[in-house]
């Protein structure tokens, strides 16, 4: 790299300053040496068989990734000592990960944070002293207190990566009445989100395949053997499917993933290219007469004959020019799969969803399960209700879950003539004026609402993560606190260097607080450090889909109390709301989280006692979540309600307010979808209007009604010596939270560049040798679009593999770290060594293995722990929806 920023210097001067460290006050990792119980006993026990005569199991729910399998943990003298499964749990029916026993390593890191800590030098110094809980939470109360005051609640940021309080939060945030309560949606999953929506309806954002009674899978680039969010849910079941009952599983890849390499088939793709696979195989079911017309006639909003039409064009061989993909196969393929119906059905997630035409291609894969007619069949696609504190469909004796005690909102739209609304740069109050007022009355300003990106938050506040650091530097929004919770932003967003670089300048964000567990790249550039709980450590309430189609509750609950100071988020809180009075405490009224929880829960036909002893509750009488969409619309629904005669739609008021409840089909009242037209929309004018507002030009067809493909822009004019640079998860790493975890980091600890051999002979490349990569800008209509100059140039070691698509070079993340402690880093030189002799960072207990034993680090004659390649993915959102285009990144590379 050429030019090293002035920040960069700070990042790397702050590097060097922590590694040199003396005196009093320079490290977050605290410096005294612990002589409390807690201390001794680790002290003791750590690394000791467990005697199960004297453990305790404490059920609990898993926070080792998004998955949140029910847990056991085995306490022994006030230590964690061993996580099994659960076996109540329903999804994970008792099993659990490796990773789980990760916990155990995140809760006793000799280098947690466990004191709240206070920056003394300058921001992303290393500087840092210890401070009361008292005088952390007065300072942040009074610098907020005054944003009310001026009637500027909305300059509070908060900022969150993963939060399982289920709505804790945003209780906070709505009380003090801010709509900037960002999340990591684009980041992760919201080209994969929109198209269910909008086929399904806002409470289907997620399906819920039956797998453990299909015949036939359909993977468009899914990874459930190793990451996917619920896919150790799956994984089983699927692999029950095939084993049991000789299921069939066919996957497209563009590398040979641990999902690519269990399947009976895997098609290595070129990237982005599934919606021509899937849009090709739409026509061959329906050329071969194999669909469903019955269901797709009753169900789906458009006429099939219409739909043929305007898809023809997309046939098996142009599926296979574009993929790669023979054109036999696919045909082959669609007809194994449509014959199977319904037990079959389609899978997709990042791969086939994180790319410019993303939305297009998951759409196009979607509509294969309505036109076989698997939809919530046995077997099928099938859509189960994610929550289950509100009574529907008919399904009567699940319990009303809900957070008690009175819901907050002080959140107003920016409405034109507000002082927010005249803030807006002038093209943004031109568009926003433009708008439908449904959407008038759901802008909240550029970081939460962005108007470029309306279908982020048309369904409900996707929020385009990787754009808030360019807005708030563009001056699209003035912050005055920025608050991270569980967020890694600084090294796991794309461009991650702009998240740093806006994160150290004090004039774009004045104070920033970081709730967090360790001390993460996004802590290292705090103004104060506010140490969770972990989750061993903390309540939270779960649910989730459940792949036994029956849903569920679990309770994450303390298993041992937290360590030092740390607090879980909670009463984090409820302590700050205390202090910004004005109303806000009045919704945190409790004295601990239990008793918060507790009343949540009042309704479970269990007790609470009972409840915690189980760590699981779902009714086991309840039938399974089959056909939801036929189900009778209740006589509750019924009472007062009334038929439009021209589409057949049931509506009630409710609250002064039209809404739809049902579809009347062959004159009998059911459910239908919650969707505008309760049918299953293959059709959404929601896609042009999007696209008409933020004057996306028509050739750009991500504003088509109906699905479609088309080339990802950057592809179209790909050179011969141009590769596209991909990026993936570990099974044993989880995001950028594993990398520090001792077990996980010496199985995985380096992220070398995996390419197809034959290309790597055509660039005279051998395994081991040195690679320069220069990633480019994307094109089309996103962030810093063909600009010329690269995003970035990196370094790393080539690893040759079978089984990669040529055109395509993968590398994971994970590793590369430059905080989060002594593993994270791999640096065996301790580099909090303090000249006073005192111990520097948390001496919690000895622990063997931290430093001496992180064997692959350089100082110890290792290969090092790999490296950071999140500054070097270029901020590339979706047009309309904003989701991040992880997999399109055009690259060269050169021998070094
Ligand atoms: N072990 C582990 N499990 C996890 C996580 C973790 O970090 N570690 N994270 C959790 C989270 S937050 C998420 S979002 C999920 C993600 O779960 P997945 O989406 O299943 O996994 P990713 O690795 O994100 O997916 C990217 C996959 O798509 C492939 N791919 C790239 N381009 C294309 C393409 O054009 N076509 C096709 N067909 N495939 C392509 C990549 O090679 C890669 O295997 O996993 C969750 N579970
Ligand atoms: N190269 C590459 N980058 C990716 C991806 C990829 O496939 N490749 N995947 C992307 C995806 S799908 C996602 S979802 C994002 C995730 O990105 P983020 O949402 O930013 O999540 P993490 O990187 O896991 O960072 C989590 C932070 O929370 C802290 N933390 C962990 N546990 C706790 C806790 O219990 N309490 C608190 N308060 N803090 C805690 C950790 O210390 C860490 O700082 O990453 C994305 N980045
Ligand atoms: S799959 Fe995820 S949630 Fe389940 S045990 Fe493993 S780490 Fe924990
Ligand atoms: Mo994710």
């Amino acid at each position: 790299m050429s030019n090293i920023t002035r920040r960069e210097f700070i990042r790397i001067a702050g590097g060097i300053s922590v590694g040199m460290a003396s005196g009093a006050c320079s490290h977050p990792f605290v410096k005294e040496k612990h002589s409390c119980k807690q201390s001794q006993n680790l002290k003791r026990l750590i690394g000791t068989k467990i005697d199960y005569t004297k453990a305790r199991a404490v059920p609990s729910i898993c926070f080792g990734c998004t998955t949140h399998c029910g847990v056991i943990g085995w306490v022994q003298d006030g230590i964690v000592k061993k996580i099994e499964g659960n076996p109540l749990d329903p999804n994970s029916r008792g099993k659990v990960c490796a990773k789980a026993q990760g916990m155990i390593s995140y809760t006793y890191y000799p280098e947690r944070i466990i004191y709240p800590m206070r920056r003394i030098g300058k921001r992303g110094e290393g500087k840092w002293k210890r401070i009361s809980w008292n005088e952390a939470l007065d300072e942040i109360a009074k610098k907020m207190k005054k944003l009310r005051q001026e009637e500027h609640p909305e300059r509070f940021v908060f900022h969150y990566g993963r939060d399982k309080t289920k709505g804790f939060t945003k209780r906070f945030t709505n009380a003090f009445g801010t709509p900037n309560r960002l999340n990591r949606r684009s980041i992760c999953s919201s080209n994969r989100r929109a198209p269910l929506m909008s086929f399904y309806g806002r409470e289907f954002e997620w399906e819920t395949q039956d797998f453990e009674n299909t015949k036939f899978i359909l993977n468009f680039g899914a990874n459930p053997m190793e990451a996917y969010q619920g896919g150790f849910f799956m994984m089983q079941r699927i692999q029950q499917a095939r084993v049991d009952k000789g299921a069939k599983m066919i996957t497209f890849e563009v590398r040979p993933s641990a999902t690519a390499s269990v399947s009976d088939k895997y098609f290595p793709v070129f990237p982005g290219t599934d919606g021509a696979i899937a849009l090709a195989m739409i026509n061959v079911i329906i050329d071969n007469n194999l669909h469903d017309k019955k269901f797709w006639d009753r169900w789906a909003n458009y006429p099939l004959n219409d739909l043929k039409k305007q898809i023809a064009s997309f046939t098996p061989e142009f599926a296979e020019k574009e993929s790669g993909v023979p054109a036999e196969e696919i045909i082959d393929i669609a007809i194994e799969f449509a014959k199977a119906s319904p037990e079959c059905c389609t899978m997709s997630n990042r791969g086939s969803a994180k790319h410019y035409n993303g939305v297009q291609a998951d759409r196009a894969i979607r509509l294969l399960d309505v036109l076989v007619g698997n939809v919530g069949r046995p077997g099928g696609f099938c859509l189960s209700t994610l929550r289950m504190w509100k009574k529907r469909y008919g399904q009567d004796g699940l319990p009303n879950i809900v957070q008690p005690g009175p819901s907050p909102s002080s959140v107003k739209p920016f409405q034109p003539g507000t002082e927010q609304f005249n803030e807006l740069p002038v093209e943004v109050q031109e568009r926003v004026k433009n708008f439908p007022p449904e959407w008038q009355n759901k802008y909240f300003g550029e970081l939460a609402t962005p108007s470029e990106y309306p279908l982020s938050w048309h369904w409900y506040p996707m929020r385009v993560g990787q754009l808030v650091y360019p807005y708030i530097k563009e001056g699209r929004a003035k912050v005055e606190m920025y608050m991270s919770y569980t967020l890694g932003a600084s090294y796991g967003y794309p461009e991650a260097k702009v998240a740093r670089e806006v994160l150290l300048d004090e004039k774009l964000i004045p104070f920033h607080v970081a709730i967090d567990i360790g001390y993460s790249e996004q802590a290292s550039l705090a103004d104060i450090i506010l140490p969770e709980a972990t989750s061993l450590e903390r309540w939270d309430a779960h649910s989730t889909n459940c792949y036994g189609l029956v849903p569920y509750t679990g309770i994450r609950q303390p298993m041992v109390k937290p360590l030092g100071e740390a607090k879980p988020v909670q009463i984090i809180l409820r302590d700050l709301a205390s202090k910004i009075g004005g109303g806000m405490e009045s919704f945190f009224n409790f004295n601990d989280v239990e008793e918060f929880y507790r009343e949540w829960y009042k309704e479970l036909p269990i007790s609470w006692k009972e409840f915690k002893k189980r760590g699981i509750w779902y009714d086991p009488n309840r039938p399974k979540d089959y056909e939801l969409y036929e189900r009778p619309v209740s006589n509750d629904d019924l009472k007062g309600s009334f038929v439009n005669k021209e589409n057949n739609i049931i509506y009630k008021m409710k609250k002064g307010k039209k809404v739809a409840v049902g579809i009347m089909q062959d004159g009998k009242p059911v459910c239908g979808f919650p969707t505008p037209s309760r049918k299953i929309q293959v059709y959404d004018e929601v896609f042009p209007l999007a696209a008409k507002h933020v004057g996306l030009p028509k050739s750009d067809e991500n504003g088509s009604p109906l699905c479609t493909y088309f080339k990802i822009p950057s592809h179209v004019n790909i050179q011969h010596d141009e590769l596209i640079f991909t990026t993936f998860k570990w099974n044993v790493h989880t995001q950028g939270r594993t990398g520090h975890l001792k077990y996980q980091a010496e199985i995985v600890h380096a992220n070398p560049v995996f390419i197809n051999p034959e290309t790597a002979k055509r660039f005279g490349l051998k395994n081991s040798d040195m690679i320069e990569l220069t990633v480019h800008r994307p094109k089309g209509h996103t962030y810093r679009a063909g600009e010329k100059e690269p995003v970035g140039k990196f370094r790393n070691t080539v690893r040759l593999l079978n089984g990669m698509h040529p055109k395509v070079v993968a590398v994971s993340h994970h590793v590369g770290h430059w905080e989060h402690g002594s593993v994270g880093r791999s640096n065996v030189n301790l580099s909090h060594e303090s000249k006073s002799g005192t111990e520097p960072h948390l001496k919690i207990f000895d622990d063997k293995d931290i430093p001496e034993r992180i064997w692959w680090s350089k100082s110890q004659g290792g290969p090092g722990g790999g490296v950071h390649i999140n500054d070097f993915l270029p901020i590339d959102p979706a047009p309309l929806v904003g989701g991040q285009n992880w997999f399109d990144n055009v690259c060269s590379i050169e021998k070094i």
